[in-house]
């Protein structure tokens, strides 16, 4: 089945009882059992739940992985992996990434004796100074948030593999449709489905995609045992948003496009970070490793002016300025003071994050109006 065709039927089955075409959402905590143990494959929700269920066969589908699970959250399913690890394992970050990923491995797991390396990944040499019998762990964000670096997974994947660690790639910014992170190498991929997943800002939602059967069980577990599972209400909503994926991303790319190349030639803006401008440093790699290069960009202001991007962000009427990305609406974010404000302004102004910089999640609206409304905001 191809890519088009999975977003759509990838894991699915009709609905047993009455031919449901979509999968029914069964909004229940218990199943009942004819003797103890005697049941049909469901017996408590937060261990298994038939939406669930359907949807985490739907994300192991696009992801061209074996085994998939929803979690409460797009955290909720980084935290699952780190609980893999044990006090004394050492893990290593690419150093641009979400703020609250940042935030959960500083602050919750630094405390339980897992160390955290940050550095940067756009040349992979880098990365084997830091293994040590300790390192478990490569985390790497590609396209990275918000600053759009690039990471060659498949140079990544021949680093963990030759050292035995686990690559996990958190594939949020890029979506199956664009990259396939297990097919290069990857162990796991990770999703924030809150985003492009789902795809209409209306839920919050994790993924995790393996093909290894020993983890997965091991992923299972800790979903089981910790709890942090996804409802079914949410689950149907995502598996609903999966059935557009590829239009949806298909009309980001090219929206995204458009706004890149009208941000580059704006005399107002310094740098634009858009993986398909021939001037970004990993374009090479994101030619190779990506389909196509997504609606995910930042731009910084001439003169690195605080004060001038929360104008900017204030004054646009269609971006909305808000949290989160990957939902059918633009939306603007200010990253040092919003999505990253939890990372130190030393540590975020090494990998770019300055006071200027804005990020768009450029929507699928009309190309015009997206453009007039940077216009004006701009001007
Ligand atoms: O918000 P949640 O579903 O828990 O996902 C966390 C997360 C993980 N990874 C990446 C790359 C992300 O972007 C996020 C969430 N990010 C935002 C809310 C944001 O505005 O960047």
């Amino acid at each position: 089945m191809k890519f088009n065709t999975k977003t759509i039927h990838g894991g699915q089955e009709h609905d047993k009882a009455y031919g449901a075409v979509m999968p029914p959402i069964y909004q229940t905590s218990t199943y009942a059992q004819s003797t103890p143990g005697g049941h049909k494959g469901f017996e408590y929700s937060r261990t298994h739940n038939p939406t669930r269920k359907a949807l985490e066969d739907a994300f192991a589908s696009i992801e061209n992985g074996k085994y998939g699970l929803a979690f409460a959250s797009g955290l909720a399913a980084i935290d699952a992996i780190i609980k893999t690890l044990k006090s004394g394992d050492e893990v290593i970050s690419t150093n641009d990434l979400y703020g609250g990923t940042y935030r959960l491995f500083t602050k919750i797991f630094e405390d339980f004796g897992i160390k955290f390396h940050f550095i940067g990944m756009e040349n992979t040499k880098n990365i084997e100074s830091y293994i040590n019998v300790n390192t478990k762990l490569i985390w790497i964000e590609t396209p990275t948030n918000p600053m759009l670096n690039i990471i060659d997974i498949n140079a990544v994947s021949k680093i963990s593999k030759k050292h035995q660690i686990l690559l996990a790639v958190d594939n949020t910014f890029a979506t199956p449709y664009l990259q396939l992170p297990l097919d290069l190498g990857a162990d796991i991929v990770m999703h924030s489905a809150t985003k492009y997943l789902g795809g209409h800002s209306d839920v919050v939602m994790g993924a995790l995609i393996v093909n290894d059967k020993d983890l997965a069980d091991k992923l299972y577990f800790i979903q089981n045992a910790s709890g942090a599972v996804c409802g079914p209400q949410d689950s149907f909503l995502v598996l609903r948003g999966i059935k557009t994926l590829h239009i949806r991303m298909q009309r980001h790319c090219e929206n995204g496009k458009t706004i890149a190349e009208y941000l580059a030639s704006h005399q107002k803006v310094e740098n634009v970070y858009w993986p398909g401008l021939k001037t970004h440093p990993n374009h090479d790699v994101a030619k190779e490793q990506m389909k196509d290069f997504g609606g995910m960009l930042s731009f910084t202001t001439k003169g690195n002016n605080y004060k001038e991007a929360i104008k900017i962000v204030e004054k646009l009427k269609i971006f909305t300025l808000a949290e989160s990305l990957g939902g059918v609406e633009s939306l603007a974010g200010h990253p040092a003071s919003m999505t990253h404000a939890s990372i130190p302004k030393e540590e975020r102004e090494k990998t770019g994050v300055v006071d200027s910089l804005i990020r768009l999640s450029v929507g699928i609206e009309d190309q015009d109006d997206l453009i007039n409304d940077l216009k004006q905001a701009l001007g």
